[in-house]
């Protein structure tokens, strides 16, 4: 999508401060942290977010999913992380491609 953020960071058309990426997704340092160690997950597919997930993007999202545990391992969270994800105005999402917020490295209270 030729306008959205996430799509241009993907393609490497805006810069981030990239720490991995693979055929299926990229990870980058969240700009506004919230966590001593606070990335977002991100496919290269433009998805809106979890409301606009097609069968299709079934296997995608398995990997996807797969990749998160071995991100945070790289980042030395070995006691744990989080991950959120917020899906549409009601859930907090201010951008719209599909992203995992990947938290960790201090002390994060219970939900
Ligand atoms: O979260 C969107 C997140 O995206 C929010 O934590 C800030 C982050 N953000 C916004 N612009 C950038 C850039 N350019 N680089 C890195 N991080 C960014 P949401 O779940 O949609 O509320």
């Amino acid at each position: 999508m030729s306008d959205c953020l996430f799509c241009k960071i993907s393609a490497g058309e805006i810069p981030a401060e990239v720490i991995y990426r693979d055929d299926d997704c990229v990870a980058f340092r969240d700009i506004a942290p919230k966590a001593p160690v606070h990335l977002l997950v991100i496919p290269h597919k433009h998805i809106e977010n979890l409301y606009d997930l097609k069968e299709e993007d079934a296997e995608l999202m398995s990997r996807l999913l797969l990749t998160l545990p071995r991100i945070a391992r790289q980042q030395g969270l070995d006691q744990g992380f989080r991950t959120v994800t917020n899906t549409g105005h009601g859930g907090g999402q201010e951008v719209f491609h599909l992203h995992f917020h990947l938290l960790g490295g201090g002390s994060l209270h219970s939900l």
